[in-house]
């Protein structure tokens, strides 16, 4: 799928739409979701045009899957998830219903979580 530069999380990272922001680095942005389905519920997403997991485990430059990656588990740390524990999930595609097509990872965590899947 080709990226679609007006989608919302992109409008996010050019700065013309809010967001709750917690973190913020070269690599990557994390920001509370709209929709809350946890007591934390944050999506750290790449600074890049990438739509899922695939064309950015394809074509992302090291620096960036590195960087990226490394947000994601500062993130968790800095909102104290570790310890208890917490849950990552990234939508990918029609089938897993990702809604916005820009590569983004959820972080769950605050309470006791059930079962993962329907
Ligand atoms: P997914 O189904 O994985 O594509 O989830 C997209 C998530 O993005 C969903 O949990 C709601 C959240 N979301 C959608 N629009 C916005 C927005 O404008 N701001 C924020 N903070 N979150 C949004």
């Amino acid at each position: 799928m080709a990226y679609d530069t007006n989608n919302i999380f992109a409008k996010i990272l050019r700065g013309e739409i809010p967001c709750n922001k917690v973190y913020e680095d070269e690599f990557a942005l994390a920001f509370h979701d709209i929709n809350p389905q946890a007591p934390v519920h944050v999506l750290v997403i790449p600074k890049g045009d990438y739509v899922s997991m695939a064309d950015f485990s394809a074509s992302a430059p090291a620096d960036l899957m590195v960087g990226f990656f490394r947000a994601v588990g500062k993130v968790a740390d800095e909102l104290g998830l570790v310890e208890p524990g917490y849950r990552m999930l990234a939508n990918a595609g029609e089938n897993a219903h990702q809604e916005v097509p820009h590569l983004h990872i959820h972080l769950f965590g605050g309470k006791p979580l059930g079962p993962m899947l329907d």
